[in-house]
């Protein structure tokens, strides 16, 4: 008889669809000892709510996430809510008892971060930061170049994040725009993925410097239901002020001796989810391209003198490349959405196993105080160690 997770997602927009969608797909593509469950699905909207219980399969609805945390048919919660309410529902899973699968940033600041980290050290819950990117085969192709070597001794990160989907300044003023429920702008939204990424890849951090700026200071209020990530829907003419950052450009000394840089803004016509970056070694060179995300460009100065430059390798071979071999067949590629189911398979088996997965409230934690270091240096207009 295969045994199962029950799964409790709070949160049921962009991210409760990705991870659904992760949820019921991964036992179908993935052996898993531990098959997940759509138990109850929280949101404040009952309406609304059950439509999308019904359209992805959740067994229940509830409105009140406390009452989700309490049951004991629930082992997993998933929190894909505003990151102002990661820490509080954060907090009380662990201490239900609860595995936490949480989306990021992983709370509003690392002082939150911190007092998650530590009452997670005192359980033995299963606790995941949801970097999906790291799971991405052509990344996971990256960290095993590096770890072998290949590109020998790291010089330099470039870390680049843009969007630009508010580039509009009719988009209304959304929770993303607002420090009391985003914490931060692009910096918390967007380079938390590329500070993951680098630490994935590079290493620790040890100092930041870093600039921010804000291109639009008001915004229209928004039609709460009607808004989300992406899509926003004004209320009206009434005005509120954004509170958050609308690019913050940083550079950073890596522990390792490495020098690099992360640009993020969310004003960049044209680059509609763009994590890309270049990593700079003694023997050689890994660009990775997220709206390419099958492919990883290498350079290798090992190569004939004459033969050298960037070279495409198609991240799409079974047994090779990880991941694939559930997928397609080479070159039919995976998407997006294929890293939240990666994510759900490590995850499962790290709570069967009663193993780490990474990344967890530590580098969840490791990552705030970058993001942080990063703001006080452009509110000090100084280099900030971390
Ligand atoms: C919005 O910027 C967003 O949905 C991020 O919050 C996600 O983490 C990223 O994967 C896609 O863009």
């Amino acid at each position: 008889m295969k045994k199962t997770l029950n799964i409790a997602m709070i949160g049921y927009k962009f991210m409760g669809k990705a991870h659904s969608n992760a949820w019921k797909k991964a036992p179908l593509f993935f052996d898993m000892e531990l098959t997940p469950v759509l138990k109850v699905v929280c949101g404040r909207h009952a309406e609304p709510l059950q439509e999308f219980a019904d359209r992805w399969g959740w067994e229940e609805i509830e409105t009140d996430w406390r009452k989700v945390i309490e049951r004991d048919d629930v082992d997993v919660v998933d929190i894909s809510v505003p990151q102002h309410l990661h820490f509080e529902i954060a907090k009380a899973a662990v201490e239900a008892g609860k595995h936490v699968f949480l989306e990021k940033p992983m709370a509003m600041d690392s002082k939150q971060a911190q007092e998650l980290y530590e009452i997670v050290k005192k359980s033995d819950v299963t606790h995941y930061v949801n970097h999906n990117y790291r799971r991405c085969p052509a990344v996971r192709l990256a960290k095993k170049m590096i770890d072998e070597g290949k590109i020998g001794r790291i010089f330099h990160w470039r870390g680049t994040y843009l969007q630009d989907w508010i580039v509009d300044p009719e988009f209304p003023l959304t929770w993303h725009l607002k420090k009391e429920t985003a914490g931060m702008g692009p910096q918390g939204d967007l380079n938390s993925h590329s500070v993951d990424l680098a630490r994935y890849l590079v290493g620790d951090i040890s100092s930041v410097s870093c600039m921010t700026t804000n291109f639009i200071k008001e915004r229209t209020l928004p039609d709460e239901v009607a808004s989300g990530t992406f899509s926003g829907k004004s209320a009206g003419t009434a005005k509120g002020e954004v509170t958050v950052e609308d690019a913050a450009f940083m550079i950073c000394k890596f522990e390792n001796g490495a020098l690099g840089s992360f640009e993020t803004s969310r004003f960049a016509p044209g680059r509609k989810n763009y994590n890309y970056f270049e990593i700079y070694g003694s023997k050689g060179s890994l660009i990775f391209d997220l709206e390419r995300m099958n492919e990883l460009q290498y350079f290798n100065r090992e190569d004939p003198a004459g033969e050298q430059g960037f070279r495409t390798i198609l991240a799409t071979e079974a047994g090779e490349h990880d991941y694939i071999a559930n997928w397609w067949p080479p070159g039919h590629m995976i998407g997006y959405e294929h890293e939240f189911v990666h994510a759900v398979v490590d995850f499962c088996e790290a709570v069967r196993t009663g193993s780490e997965i990474r990344p967890n409230f530590y580098d969840g934690l490791k990552e705030m105080q970058v993001l942080e270091a990063g703001l006080e240096s452009a509110e000090k207009g100084q280099e900030v160690s971390i």
